[in-house]
């Protein structure tokens, strides 16, 4: 049984999540998603998420990519999640390239390439100006 854990905010749900969700299960048997807590994106990004916690964990495991979610509540704690769950794969999105490098000693790091032409931050913006 193969392992794959991924972490993320996954504000105001879109294609770019379910792509990265997607081709990250398919590295593997199981898939096993750390969202961050609201109190994490105020600390990552200076806002509060659209979507509180509690909504953004209710998306992820409706997902049939994802077998369990559980709330991520600090960066510097991913090698305790990975041996906490026995993940085998760490899967990053791009943007984190080379920044989980050290945890290559516990298990596997990939990063996906992100999906081109979208983000929350231009959905957000998008949707303030209309
Ligand atoms: N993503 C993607 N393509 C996009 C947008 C996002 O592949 N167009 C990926 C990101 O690379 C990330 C995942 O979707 O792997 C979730 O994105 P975010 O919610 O923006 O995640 P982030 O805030 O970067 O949180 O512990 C690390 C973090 O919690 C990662």
């Amino acid at each position: 049984m193969k392992t794959v854990i991924t972490f993320g905010t996954f504000d105001v749900f879109h294609v770019g999540h379910a792509n990265l969700l997607q081709r990250a299960a398919a590295l593997g048997d199981r898939l096993i998603v750390g969202v961050s807590t609201d109190d994490l994106n105020i600390k990552k990004k200076g806002r509060a998420p659209i979507y509180k916690q509690e909504d953004r964990m209710k998306i992820i495991n409706s997902l049939r990519y994802v077998n369990f979610c559980f709330e991520e509540e600090t960066l510097e704690k991913k090698a305790h999640y990975i041996s906490l769950y026995g993940a085998d794969v760490l899967v990053m999105g791009d943007d984190w390239l080379g920044k989980f490098d050290h945890l290559k000693t516990l298990c596997e790091v990939v990063y996906l390439a992100r999906t081109p032409s979208i983000s929350t931050t231009e959905i957000i913006e998008v949707i303030g100006s209309v």
